[in-house]
């Protein structure tokens, strides 16, 4: 029989305290937590005592490099396990997040017929030079993605996927020439800030043309958050884990909110 089913309740340390919280490996507390990395270096003792000293100038104590393996001569992998010695106070964390209780695919049906009476537009791409489509696709096709339908299915939804690298002035001569209701933009490369550059100016392009108050703009990707997302213009921002159905709640709603006919 493992330890684990030999364990009773008092062999755990229970004394959880979220103004101080730290990574659970099996204890609470124990901080353990688990990086994986690249190191520029070749793969030998020297590299691993580096990947080591990173991770304990990084707040890891009892460091363990689990494992190493050379991606090419002068690269190597590293997964190291640890300790951490930091703490967040959770109690003390407050995000801005879309605060719609998300509609069903049939109840934005409904709802967009009760309000507006007619098929709203959706007009959806990954911009400038971002060649990602799974993120916009999981959103639009219609078969969707994780057992969420995409807004191609939408009965009252009239949803064009653009595909991806397209230009934010092609991006917004598309929206104007299909009449679009909501805007949809997919940024996943994050690298040397590119997403923020490529969002923001979309948000000037529409803004110089006038027309940023004729739409309802959200933007997504795994590292966009809404609270970033607002801070850069948009109406509202998705990440991991959201999906049509998010979209389009938050869009129709807002739509009623703004007084879109
Ligand atoms: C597949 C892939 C590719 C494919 C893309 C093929 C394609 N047709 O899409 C190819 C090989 C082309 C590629 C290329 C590159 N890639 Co790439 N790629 C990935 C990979 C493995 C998966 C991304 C993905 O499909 N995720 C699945 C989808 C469903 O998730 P998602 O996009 O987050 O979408 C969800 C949400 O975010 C949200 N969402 C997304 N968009 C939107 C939009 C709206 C409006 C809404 C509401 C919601 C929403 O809804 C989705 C469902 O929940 C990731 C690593 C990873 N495992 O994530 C790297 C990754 C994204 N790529 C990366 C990089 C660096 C590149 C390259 C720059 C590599 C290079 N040096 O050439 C190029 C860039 C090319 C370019 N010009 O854009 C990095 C990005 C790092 C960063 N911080 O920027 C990653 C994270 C890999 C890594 N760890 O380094 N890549």
């Amino acid at each position: 029989m493992s330890g684990l089913y030999n364990m009773s309740k008092a062999d755990f340390d229970t004394t959880l305290d979220l103004t101080k919280i730290k990574p659970y490996g099996d204890t609470m507390n124990d901080g353990k937590m688990q990086l994986s990395f690249t190191l520029p270096i070749k793969d030998d003792e020297r590299g691993e005592e580096a990947a080591r000293q990173l991770c304990k100038l990084m707040g890891l104590e009892d460091v363990n490099v689990a494992y190493h393996h050379a991606l090419d001569t002068e690269f190597t992998f590293y997964v190291c396990y640890g300790s951490c010695v930091h703490t967040v106070n959770y109690t003390d964390i407050h995000v801005q997040t879309v605060e719609e209780e998300t509609m069903s695919m049939d109840e934005v049906n409904e709802y967009i017929k009760e309000h507006f009476g007619r098929k709203i537009v959706v007009v959806g791409a990954s911009t400038g030079t971002d060649a990602h489509t799974v993120g916009i696709d999981a959103v639009m096709n219609r078969k969707g993605f994780a057992g969420h339908y995409g807004l191609e299915r939408y009965e009252m939804i009239e949803a064009y996927n653009l595909g991806s690298q397209i230009p934010n002035e092609e991006f917004i001569e598309k929206a104007k020439e299909l009449h679009a209701d909501v805007l949809l933009v997919s940024q996943t490369v994050t690298q040397k800030d590119v997403h923020i550059q490529n969002l923001t100016n979309l948000i000037e392009l529409l803004e110089a043309e006038g027309l940023r108050d004729k739409y309802i703009v959200c933007c997504g990707g795994a590292r966009i958050t809404h609270e970033l997302a607002k801070e850069l213009g948009y109406d509202a921002g998705f990440g991991a884990g959201k999906y049509a159905d998010d979209v389009a709640t938050f869009a129709v709603t807002d739509m009623v909110k703004r007084g879109f006919k």
